[in-house]
């Protein structure tokens, strides 16, 4: 008997040694042992995330209409007006956006005219009809994911869901067994892609299989999207559905340009036309912009005598979007050889060639950095100025959580000639940034502003400020200095930065 209380003695306090465990534990996860900043919501869903890490990516439009040499195809084009002149190298494409120092590209495999650009078993109007061998043979979607693997770039689909070619549009019958078949078919040419474009163009007149009549639809509610997203990423986990789909939102000037103010927050009755440049502060969703602009100066598909905009101008818009916290998605048309013709690839690796030269040499890595305040460090995290420049994402400066006005100072041993500063926050937790100003210094003494026309007040993913205050023209003789410093003003909580770059 003694020896059985002996080992019952012996097993509570066992239990209760575990049980301290426990609550040592619980009590440490209350007291946030990490010292981690809380989030402030919205914030980005992972798969937003990756997205916006894409920055920069092509589309390609190419299809019925580079034959025809419309913009908007009506849907009754004869399906042998397909007739490519040579068998179309999709991977020159991606080859073309790679060294234009693009992360991927979007290919459009189904325009409104509703010509498919893969054997698609939802309809005839396809390319297994079209007008001769390389026709034939076409298979965008497959190509494109193939050539994307191959070359490490990441890809995804324009497919609009307006169709002026299905005698169905309009009818739950084209939703269910032609829209959500044909997206469904999509997804198997590649389970990692990284976005759907379904376009806005939606409605109105065409040929519908021969009713030639109008067919208007509600798009917030016809296509099924609650159903569309579910299904898509059960296959693409990580493919944002752009526009109809609602995860990311259409800038929509189609210019090239995003808010120097721009919130990647919206609210649901948000009119892209007015403010998807801007977002919207406090928006209740995360909805972050993309901007869609052509690299040449005519439509969106090649037309004879087409010519690309010139590489200074597309590098502005770089400045202009990827530099204010969007994406840019360039359009660039194939030709009715199906490849980028060579001036449209001269201008983009001119320009792939101008965003290295310019935005590459960070000088931040050599400049001795202080912060006003740094936030205490966790068990095993710390939130020193070290990470602004560890080129890790992850990772990041941060204040105590009520210090809202904060100022970082970067100081070189020998003068510097400086020209961008680019800054990012750690978005996983939420855009914050309401109003910052940047100032340098030539002795280390005085210190006065530049580029104060420039509107320095989000920041968000990325935001690249030209110092001269200018994103035309603006690579000058440069900015001499020995030290430039970073005033965080107000935001929305304590800021989170993860890079500050000066080049
Ligand atoms: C628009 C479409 O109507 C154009 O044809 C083009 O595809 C562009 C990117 O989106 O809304």
């Amino acid at each position: 008997m003694r020896i059985f209380y002996k080992y019952l003695f012996l097993l509570a306090g066992l239990c209760s040694v575990t049980a301290q465990a426990q609550m040592k534990l619980k009590i440490e996860e209350l007291k946030n042992i990490e010292n981690e900043p809380a989030a402030v919501h919205p914030v980005p869903h992972p798969r937003q995330l990756k997205w916006q890490e894409t920055e920069f990516y092509a589309f390609f439009h190419y299809g019925m209409n580079t034959y025809t040499g419309l913009e908007w195809g009506n849907g009754d084009e004869d399906r042998s007006r397909f007739a490519p002149t040579a068998a179309p190298n999709v991977r020159q494409w991606l080859e073309v956006a790679k060294q234009a120092g693009m992360r991927g590209g979007i290919a459009v495999v189904k325009h409104h005219d509703g010509f498919c650009l893969w054997p698609t078993s939802t309809t005839d109007h396809n390319v297994t009809n079209s007008g001769n061998e390389y026709g034939r043979a076409v298979n965008v979607p497959r190509d494109f994911a193939k050539a994307a693997k191959e070359l490490d770039m990441k890809y995804g689909f324009y497919i609009s869901p307006w169709d002026r070619n299905s005698v169905h549009y309009g009818t739950d019958r084209y939703v269910k067994d032609v829209f959500l078949r044909q997206c469904a078919e999509l997804a198997k040419y590649g389970t990692d892609q990284f976005e759907m474009w379904f376009d806005g163009a939606n409605g109105g007149n065409g040929y519908y299989g021969g009713r030639n009549t109008t067919v208007n639809v509600d798009r917030e509610t016809y296509y099924d999207v609650p159903n569309l997203r579910d299904t898509v990423h059960k296959v693409c986990p990580d493919c944002v559905l752009w526009g109809v789909g609602g995860e990311a939102r259409w800038i929509g000037n189609e210019a090239g340009w995003a808010g120097q103010t721009n919130w990647s927050t919206e609210n649901r009755d948000y009119a892209p036309e007015k403010n998807g440049m801007y977002g919207t502060e406090n928006g209740w969703f995360w909805l972050p912009g993309e901007s869609d602009a052509k690299a040449t100066n005519m439509g969106w598909f090649y037309h004879e005598g087409e010519s690309p905009l010139s590489s200074e101008r597309l590098f502005q818009m770089y400045l202009e979007t990827v530099g204010r916290n969007a994406t840019l998605i360039l359009n660039i048309p194939p030709n009715k050889a199906g490849v980028l013709p060579e001036a449209s690839v001269n201008a983009l690796v001119g320009m792939g060639q101008l965003v290295k030269e310019r935005l590459t040499h960070d000088l931040a890595v050599s400049a001795k950095i202080t912060a006003s305040e740094t936030r205490r460090a966790g068990a095993t995290r710390s939130y020193d100025v070290a990470h602004l420049t560890d080129g890790d994402k992850a990772t990041y400066w941060a204040p105590n959580d009520e210090t809202l006005k904060n100022t970082l100072t970067l100081m070189w041993d020998e003068p510097k000639t400086i020209r961008y500063v680019e800054l990012m926050e750690h978005i996983a937790k939420g855009q914050r940034v309401r109003s910052f100003s940047i100032e340098t210094t030539i002795d280390g003494e005085q210190w006065s502003r530049v580029a104060a026309n420039v509107e320095t007040t989000t920041i968000g993913y990325k935001r690249i400020v030209p110092l001269n205050g200018s994103t035309a023209a603006s690579y000058d003789e440069g900015c001499v200095a020995k030290g430039i410093r970073v005033h965080i003003h107000d935001s929305r909580a304590c800021p989170l930065l993860s890079k500050i770059a000066v080049y």
